[in-house]
């Protein structure tokens, strides 16, 4: 066993480049060339390979490091004895805003190169790679380019990168196409020159030791696969581009607002179909990752998203209310003339309702829902509420059957933990803190305002702050802290009527009861017919999360709780 220090190889004239992902950790046994990091610049990104095979026992460089050729970024432990760390891997891929396969000028010297026949921009040196898939074209004919701006972009498996254009002009022939394979010396565009869109190159040798070109883009390649670093000798052959003169920006050139992702991210988004320019970055400068990608997908299937090509197809714009319209293969939302049939009025959705309307519907597209119903007795808790009013008449506190079921709903999410958690992709966020939310009919629509640390409030506090915040939603004065941060709702339709529904859950929860007018019904007590009071009970449940088991017991123990309060204590 020998412990080696693997080391960033020769990424040509790139410098400080910025780490924007760490692929393995301590521990991993990783191949060699596999990729360990992934690095990146505004024209490229490239995963960065293992020279050796081993296991990863120290990492050298984190998130956001800056790293230059010779970085040390793993100490490896390697089997068998390593006569000597390989020499970081030569990158011979550097591209250059000079196109190596023009004719320059013979030994060097400075060239003006004054664009206003037809130009052949080729692809240029990028390396050792043979053939790269062209993935993006980012220039059309008519377009006017700037010199430097990129034309298309190519892919490996380990790199993708940008060909920049080697002069001004307007496009005349696009000469690849997507998918395409390029390489070296590969024909991109013809341009023809624009009015004063020269561009000047300074062709000069370079300076000793250094065999390559200025880089605008660089790829990674294996180490295995290229050759070490060939000194250059001084004043020879190679030729390095030391200055540019570009013209000034044309303005009527094409924003350029790339998507902004890793070679690995950007075959994830062409595997799903995801148009990555459509896709909002929340890494490091706006960076895709998966999670955005992932996002994309779901929002499009729930109709929260629609691509640019959905909407460009849509026959015609959907009404507000109509959203759903935007599912693929769904028809758009009817557009019937109804006082075609009599006398209407129109109104515009409250701003509560529009708010509302879109999470509910959400919700009830992306939550696999399953309602269970069940019944609870509230025979005795209801004479004792009654009875407590009676003596607290003065206090001016009314307390609520409401206010009863959200301390029995405290105490089921104590014993049934998994109904107070919330989805963060593949993980489950239990919740340490019992905050209640209650649904709250308003003359705008809906509201849910949460109920602080239930657990830690009795039956009168509560009842007085459900008071209190169901005033404040029925006069529109509830601030937003009011109606965030809840672990469970109840929505109670019992003050009005009804026997069982099917609450919407109020993501991110998993979980909403739902209740209705108890009524008196026969109960069977083994020797014949009691009248007792029953409250139905309807609890929906996020069937990612719960199962049918968990739901009915937490059901039953609820209504156990309500059936005999005194069970909360024990
Ligand atoms: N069964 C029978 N009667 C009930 C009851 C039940 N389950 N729940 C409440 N009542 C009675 C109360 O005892 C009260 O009667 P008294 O005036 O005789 O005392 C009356 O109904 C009115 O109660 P309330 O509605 O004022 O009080 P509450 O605590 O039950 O509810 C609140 C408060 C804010 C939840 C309610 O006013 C409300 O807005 N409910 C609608 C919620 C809603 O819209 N849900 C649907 C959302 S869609 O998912």
């Amino acid at each position: 066993m020998a412990l080696i220090e693997v080391k960033v190889p020769d990424i040509g004239d790139f410098k400080d480049v910025a780490i924007i992902e760490v692929l393995v950790k301590v521990g991993d046994t990783i191949k060699a060339e596999q990729s360990l990091l992934t690095v990146e610049s505004d024209k490229a990104s490239m995963e960065i390979p293992s020279s050796h095979a081993g296991v990863v026992k120290e990492l050298k460089v984190a998130l956001g490091d800056k790293i230059n050729e010779g970085t040390v970024v793993v100490m490896l432990e390697v089997a068998g004895a390593v006569a000597a760390a390989p020499a970081p891997a030569p990158v011979a891929a550097a591209a250059t805003v000079a196109p190596p396969p023009q004719p320059s000028p013979a030994g060097g010297g400075s060239h003006a190169a004054s664009v206003s026949g037809p130009v052949e921009v080729f692809v240029p040196d990028i390396g050792d790679f043979d053939e790269v898939a062209v993935i993006e074209l980012l220039v059309k004919v008519g377009d006017t380019v700037a010199a430097e701006q990129s034309l298309i972009t190519v892919e490996s498996d380990k790199a993708s990168m940008e060909i920049p254009s080697s002069h001004a002009g307007v496009v005349k022939e696009l000469k690849v196409g997507l998918g395409d394979k390029v390489k070296k010396g590969s024909l991109v565009v013809v341009l023809e020159g624009t009015a004063g869109a020269a561009v000047t190159l300074a062709v000069n040798p370079p300076p000793a030791g250094e065999g390559r070109v200025g880089a605008s883009v660089v790829a990674q390649v294996s180490p295995s696969a290229s050759p070490p670093p060939q000194p250059s000798p001084a004043g020879g052959g190679s030729q390095t581009v030391v200055a540019v003169a570009v013209p000034a920006h044309d303005p009527t050139a094409p924003a350029l607002n790339l998507p902004h992702a890793s070679p690995s991210m950007r075959k994830f988004a062409r595997e799903l179909g995801v148009p990555l320019a459509e896709v909002k970055g929340s890494g490091p400068k706006g960076r895709i990752t998966e999670a955005d990608i992932q996002g994309f997908v779901k929002g499009v299937m729930a109709g929260a998203v629609q691509t640019v090509a959905q909407k460009a197809a849509a026959p015609a714009p959907a009404p507000a209310a109509a959203a759903g319209g935007a599912f693929p293969g769904l028809l758009a939302w009817p557009k019937v003339d109804f006082a075609k049939f009599g006398p209407v009025e129109r109104k515009d959705l409250s701003r509560i309702k529009k708010i509302s309307g879109a999470n509910l519907h959400r919700n009830w597209v992306i939550i696999p829902h399953v309602t269970n119903h069940d019944d609870a007795d509230i025979t005795d808790l209801e004479a004792f509420r009654v009875a407590t009013n009676k003596e607290n008449e003065k206090s001016g506190v009314k307390v609520t059957m409401l206010a009863f079921m959200i301390k029995a709903a405290v105490a089921a999410l104590k014993k049934f933990p998994e109904f107070n958690s919330s989805l963060d992709g593949d993980q489950l966020v239990l919740k340490n803190y019992f905050h209640v939310g209650f649904a709250a009919d308003t003359p705008n629509g809906l509201m849910v305002p949460v109920i602080r640390d239930c657990d830690k409030k009795g039956i009168f506090q509560i009842s007085q702050e459900m008071g209190e915040l169901a005033k404040k939603a029925r006069d529109g004065k509830l601030g937003p802290a009011e109606m965030t941060g809840g672990c469970f709702s109840i929505s109670s339709l019992g003050g009005i009527g009804g026997r069982y529904f099917t609450p919407i859950i109020n993501a991110p929860e998993v979980a909403i009861m739902g209740v209705c007018k108890s009524a008196i019904e026969p109960k069977w007590d083994g020797k014949q017919f009691q009248p007792r009071l029953m409250l139905p009970l309807s609890l929906s449940w996020d069937h990612r999360v719960i199962d049918g088991a968990s739901a009915a017991r937490f059901n039953v123990y609820f209504a156990s709780l309500l059936a005999d309060f005194r069970r909360i204590v024990l």
